[in-house]
């Protein structure tokens, strides 16, 4: 680990950066990559919707929002025995680590909360890192999980502070923050990171990226997603990114975000083995694996491991960068469900393509 690590990048600074000749980013980016990680190793994580669809937000990409007609239908959250067998499969493929996403806004303490932090202690057993994507928390939420197990929480920023008003209407940027805030007072690492390809600029690309970096610490994965257009969401008729945005994300993410993981996300499946050997030389060092991502499609397993073998990449082993959390048995908790109603803040603005596509849901 060479990079000293600044957490006072500019927007100016960044977008200096993005907007080299791309010769002189990948080589930049790939230096400090090789400075701080090995090249050939790329971590893996398996994706489980554990609670998909039916969601009370507005998110103008997001597939799972209830108010768009996207065809996807609620679930009731997973049973332990269901999550449990999906893990021992991603782990036989290879993963080493299982992020579980709950289609919710924030976290409600009871008897659903109480079922996913048995899922945390299950897969953790299972000597896997484990991760969760649920919403906002609060202090105390995020403390059961880190007691519970917890290796990472994913929560995103997706844009930069301005465009996050144009994409979302019903809950806040700050709110998103101070989530973050609270995982961070416990041991469990952030993973944050956003979503390209929603008409942002690459001013908002760049406000991002000055979110993310000025965390202190940053966060230990930043997961940079392409926008996956699903018909019925606002941003249906969003055109799909050019690889060279993703390379030069990624690239500008490994340059001010020496430390971190870097996570080819969401779009993946819609990019080349060249354009993803080339976002890997660029810094990524890290997948979503499975056939599914949430509910959109992704690469097969067996997809991923033949890329690896033609690149000469070998799969991260789990608890290399953090140790491996303990689990502490319910019973022997020291946080308590304490039947919290937090109030997150609903700023309610109006999104006129968010009003339009709930208006088709209704014809
Ligand atoms: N409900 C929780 C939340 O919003 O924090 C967790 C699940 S949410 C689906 C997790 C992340 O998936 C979002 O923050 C967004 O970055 C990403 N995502 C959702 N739909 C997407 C899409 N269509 N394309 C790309 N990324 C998407
Ligand atoms: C992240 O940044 N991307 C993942 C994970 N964190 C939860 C989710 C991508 C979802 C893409 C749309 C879908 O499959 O529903
Ligand atoms: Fe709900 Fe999360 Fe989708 Fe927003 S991104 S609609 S909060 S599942």
């Amino acid at each position: 680990m060479n990079n000293i690590i600044r957490h006072n990048w500019t927007k100016e600074e960044i977008i200096s950066i993005h907007s080299q000749p791309l010769m002189d980013l990948l080589h930049q980016a790939s230096t400090i990559h090789r400075e701080n990680h090995d090249p050939n190793v790329v971590q893996v994580s398996t994706l489980i919707s554990v609670k998909t669809g039916g969601c009370s937000e507005d998110c103008g990409y997001c597939p799972q929002a209830a108010r768009y007609n996207t065809g996807i239908n609620g679930n009731a959250l997973m049973s332990l025995n269901e999550v449990k067998t999906l893990a021992e499969g991603a782990k036989n493929s290879g993963s080493s680590r299982v992020c579980m996403g709950a289609a919710w806004r924030n976290v409600n303490d009871g008897d659903e909360f109480d079922q996913v932090l048995e899922m945390v202690r299950c897969i953790n057993l299972m000597d896997m890192e484990v991760c969760c994507t649920l919403g906002m928390l609060t202090e105390n939420q995020a403390k059961r999980l880190a007691e519970a197990g917890l290796y990472a929480y994913n929560h995103n920023l997706d844009s930069s502070k301005d465009y996050y008003k144009e994409v979302i209407s019903t809950r806040s940027f700050d709110d998103r923050l101070k989530t973050i805030e609270n995982v961070r007072k416990t041991n469990v690492t952030v993973c944050s990171g956003g979503i390209i390809g929603m008409g942002e600029t690459i001013e908002d690309r760049a406000g991002m990226l000055v979110a993310l970096s000025t965390l202190n610490p940053q966060p230990e994965s930043v997961p940079i997603n392409a926008l996956v257009a699903v018909e019925g969401t606002p941003l249906e008729d969003q055109s799909p990114i050019k690889i060279w945005d993703m390379v030069r994300m990624v690239a500008t993410t490994r340059i001010i975000m020496p430390h971190t993981q870097v996570r080819l996300s969401a779009g993946r499946k819609q990019m080349s083995q060249e354009g993803q050997a080339m976002c890997f030389y660029a810094g990524a060092n890290s997948i979503f694996s499975g056939e599914k991502l949430l509910t959109t499609d992704n690469f097969a397993p067996d997809d991923d491991i033949e890329m690896f073998n033609q690149l000469g990449l070998k799969p991260q082993k789990p608890f290399v960068k953090h140790p491996k959390p303990n689990s502490v048995l319910m019973e022997e908790s020291q946080f308590k469900d304490m039947n919290e109603k937090p109030k997150w803040s609903r700023p309610k603005h109006i999104i006129e393509r968010n009003k339009l596509a709930q208006a088709k849901t209704r014809n």
